[in-house]
């Protein structure tokens, strides 16, 4: 039923499901300012990108434990699996961790210890991408970076996350330079709530090889021309752009103008527990919503395998 596909645009700690946040909340000792889970998702209403940060950090607070991440992991596998979902490249936030005293091991072992099991136990191959808050230091960048230097054997890339306007990517461009000295790769948030301006200079002063998100790609002809001709991925996510307001809804998703100008797109769920749906329920959506035919969500599944970082026998084995 659902079309085999990868995904490469999910944070796992934006899988933190209520029901999930209570439990690690009580069995932490973590106290959380809501009475329940319904009144938890009644929060969910944002009004921008900035508000959705500041309830998904919040929350954080009750994951603390090498068994909490990887719960966490393991139940966004398993509901990624139910939705066809072969290959997942998954983004997390050390600074979020870190800096409330959770040490980067704990979140790298513990989400490895559900990434080990999961080809066997959900069919889904991974890979880990490690993302910078942007809105922090380019110090505090690098000093995560050198902190991750055990880890390195589980992380494929690195990526820019977080408050996006003000904090244009060339203020990474040392540790970007110091995560390609060590083989890693490189994606970057650009062009969410940020300028076309952010996209060019991710691709040219921090050298990434897929831009996340990229939405604001559309009000530069130029750079559109730009991504076509060199086939520079898109992770797109339909649905947290209308629930974060980038656009008023679903239907007004420049989705099908994308595709029709040949950018390589694919869809993603983002932040899945908050937004609405992960990301078979974001095909059923766009397919809904903007009338994409069997066709374009086939090739939109093409795509995010050829988006993903894999070589051509893990792509052939994944799809
Ligand atoms: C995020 Cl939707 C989004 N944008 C930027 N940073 C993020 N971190 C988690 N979700
Ligand atoms: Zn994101």
């Amino acid at each position: 039923m659902h079309l085999p596909k990868a995904e490469l645009h999910l944070h796992i700690e934006g899988t933190l499901e209520p029901e999930l946040a209570f439990a690690l909340a009580a069995r932490n000792g973590v106290d959380l300012p809501y009475a329940d889970t319904e009144e938890l998702r009644k929060a969910y209403l944002f009004e921008d990108l900035q508000t959705f940060l500041d309830l998904y950090y919040a929350l954080m607070a009750v994951l603390r434990t090498e068994d909490d991440f990887a719960e966490l992991a393991d139940a966004y596998l398993a509901r990624a699996a139910a939705q066809g979902v072969r290959h997942a490249e998954i983004f997390f936030d050390p600074q979020a961790h870190t800096d409330r005293g959770v040490p980067i091991g704990t979140v790298v072992e513990g989400l490895g210890r559900a990434l080990d099991r999961s080809e066997e136990k959900h069919g889904i191959s991974t890979q880990l991408i490690m993302c910078f808050l942007r809105d922090k230091s380019a110090e505090s960048a690098l000093e995560t970076l050198e902190a991750a230097k055990p880890y390195l054997h589980r992380i494929s890339a690195v990526g820019l996350d977080s408050a996006e306007v003000g904090h244009p990517p060339a203020k990474f461009r040392e540790v970007y330079a110091a995560a390609t000295a060590l083989g890693l790769r490189k994606v970057a948030h650009a062009g969410e709530e940020g300028p076309p301006e952010y996209i060019r200079e991710a691709l040219d002063v921090l050298g990434v090889e897929r831009i996340d998100h990229g939405l604001r790609c559309m009000e530069d002809p130029d750079l559109v021309d730009r991504l076509v001709s060199e086939r520079i991925p898109l992770t797109l996510c339909p649905l947290s752009n209308v629930r974060l307001r980038a656009i008023d809804v679903l239907e007004q998703h420049p989705l099908r103008s994308m595709m029709d100008a040949g950018l390589l797109c694919t869809v993603n769920s983002d932040d899945p527990a908050y937004f609405g749906g992960y990301v078979g329920d974001t095909f059923h959506a766009v397919h809904e919503a903007l009338g994409l035919d069997r066709e374009q969500l086939r090739t939109l599944a093409r795509n995010s395998f050829e988006a993903a970082f894999l070589d051509h026998d893990e792509e052939r084995r994944a799809r």
